[in-house]
């Protein structure tokens, strides 16, 4: 186990020097992101919500820690068999590596892992087996200047390094006796063992922090804050008044940045600077374009209100939110290429490798589709695609809203499918109509009296035209709506209620601006989002 911590503050010390994406836990948890099954993701993401992630770093952690407990079993009777899995993982941690979407350096942190791993794996076997093991003749062995210092008892002035085999003549002497015969004194191996182990123990930490250190070169977190947002050439001024709706544990209608969800397959956020960032737009196109950040931000920019969501999100689920974004028309950017005839889709790539195809219609039919730069006033968090991402009203976020992205291209849905398409989701997916209940918080206690529901309500492009609660399966009681601001985002809503004291069940469903009622039925969120109603149970005293 020490031998596997010391191959990780190696590869981290290493990672530090090369970049973020060789860190090997890190690669082998980008593989098992890429590669878990569809049922195994949704279970992820219900039962581990945004931690999903350090769960997955956990479980590849306890892993880790049992294989090396038993290699290290293995190594102590014969090395080659612990070595043996040393390599294995070693082998694994390199394709791993050499897999993802960074540079041909990242498969070093493995590499420095492995050998230092190995140098490791043999000097504490053999350490281990001086100091508990039987008699061995490969393990006792000593220089004859190692004996001389051995003859000082208590003071163990020299490492626990072999340096030569012993001769055959010897074979038959116990551990515990000096090469010239005498009575090693008790204990003294086990304490150069455990001053190995100690040492070693230092180096795994010290290689692992100084590592995170170095890491934070890569931090584009500088350069962010150094970025200046024009002003919008199309602006939307103020929110009307009555978007906010005066309820304490309502959901803002702006979600805050620091709270804003964050869904995307990357253990370690990209970090991409806006100096070496480039947009590339390409495909069924008469003028491929490349075109720098600078240039981005020199172009007329819009701001709109949009709520994003995740296909992921289950009814009454988290993965919502809205903010005011500030970005350049695709449309335009698409124009300057000029898009020729044929092509139905636009896939998008970010530079984590993630693809995106969203149809070409939606971005061209005058909706607010955005390359967004700014989120709430701010350059976008790094979180949150840095430098640049795309939002588009009304489809869900793994077909609209690359972050990272770099690379636009006109094609077709029948010649290529995007990442999550692959893996089992709709090609086309709009935002289905859904309402949420944030107060009162699920098995609440209240006294009885007016009591406020209050949540939210979506159907990002088609807006939300009324919301309905239900106490106890009875009738539907119109909700009070919050202002609309458009068709892009989500609405608040509230109900008074005049609470009566026993068990109760409240119910909500919204109707979007065409005047479709969202539905009852209860979809899970593959392949193309959930529905049902939202509702909640609560006690009135
Ligand atoms: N590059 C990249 N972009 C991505 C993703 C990703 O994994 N990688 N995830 C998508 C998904 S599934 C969603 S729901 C939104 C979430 O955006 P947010 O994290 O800013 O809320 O980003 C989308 N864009
Ligand atoms: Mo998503």
């Amino acid at each position: 186990m020490l031998t596997a911590a010391v191959a990780l503050g190696a590869a981290q010390f290493v990672a530090g020097i090369t970049g973020p994406l060789g860190s090997p836990v890190d690669a082998i948890g980008e593989v098992a992101i890429n590669h878990t099954p569809i049922p195994l993701k949704e279970f992820a993401i219900a039962h581990f919500g945004s931690r999903d992630k350090d769960a997955l770093v956990t479980g590849i952690l306890v892993v880790l820690v049992g294989a090396a407990a038993v290699a290290g079993a293995l190594a102590v009777r014969r090395l080659w068999q612990g070595l043996a899995v040393l390599v294995l993982f070693g082998v694994v941690g390199v394709a791993a590596a050499a897999g993802q979407p960074g540079t041909a350096t990242d498969v070093l942190p493995t590499l420095a892992g492995m050998a230092t791993a190995t140098a490791v794996l043999v000097i504490l076997t053999r350490s281990v087996r001086a100091a508990f093991g039987p008699a061995s003749p490969t393990v006792t062995a000593a220089s004859p200047t190692m004996a001389g210092a051995r003859g000082t008892p208590d003071v163990p002035a020299t490492p626990d390094v072999p340096a030569t085999p012993e001769p055959p003549a010897r074979l038959e002497r116990p551990a515990t006796m000096t090469p010239d015969g005498h009575e090693r004194p008790p204990g003294s191996s086990r304490r150069r063992f455990l001053i190995t182990a100690g040492g070693v123990a230092a180096i795994a930490v010290a290689g692992g922090g100084a590592g995170q250190l170095l890491l934070g070169r890569f931090s584009v977190a500088s350069l962010r804050a150094a970025v200046r947002l024009p002003a919008p050439a199309v602006a939307v001024g103020a929110v009307p008044a009555g978007v906010q709706l005066p309820v304490s544990g309502l959901s803002a209608f702006f979600t805050p940045n620091s709270q804003f969800y964050r869904v995307d397959t990357d253990l370690v956020v990209p970090q991409v600077s806006p100096d070496s960032w480039t947009l590339r737009i390409d495909g069924m196109v008469s003028r491929p374009v490349e075109i720098t950040f600078g240039e981005l931000l020199r172009m007329p920019l819009t701001e709109a209100d949009i709520t994003l969501v995740c296909v992921s999100n289950v009814v009454g689920g988290p993965y919502a939110g809205n903010a005011r974004w500030l970005g350049v028309p695709l449309a335009s950017l698409l124009r300057r290429a000029g898009v020729k005839a044929g092509g139905d889709q636009v896939l998008s790539t970010g530079t984590d490798g993630m693809t995106i195809s969203t149809p070409l219609q939606a971005i061209l039919d005058g909706r607010n589709a955005l390359v967004a730069v700014g989120m709430n006033g701010q350059p976008l968090p790094v979180a949150h695609g840095f430098p640049a991402r795309m939002v588009v009203p009304g489809l869900y976020g793994y077909v609209s809203a690359t972050k990272w992205l770099t690379r636009l291209t006109v094609t077709t849905f029948a010649s290529q499918r995007a990442y999550w398409t692959q893996r089992g989701y709709s090609a086309q997916a709009p935002i289905k109509t859904e309402s949420r209940i944030d107060v009162p918080k699920p098995l609440a206690q209240l006294p009885a009296g007016r009591v406020t529901v209050a949540g939210v309500a979506w159907a990002p492009h088609r807006g939300i035209s009324a919301v309905e609660v239900s106490v106890d399966n009875g009738p539907w009681r119109t909700a009070r709506l919050g202002a609309a601001d458009g068709i892009d985002t989500w609405r608040q809503w509230m109900w008074p209620w005049d609470a009566t004291p026993g068990l109760h069940s409240l119910r909500v469903r919204a109707t979007d601006g065409t005047g479709d009622t969202q539905t009852s039925h209860e979809a899970s969120p593959v392949p193309d989002g959930a529905s049902g109603w939202d509702s909640v149970v609560v006690t009135i005293t």
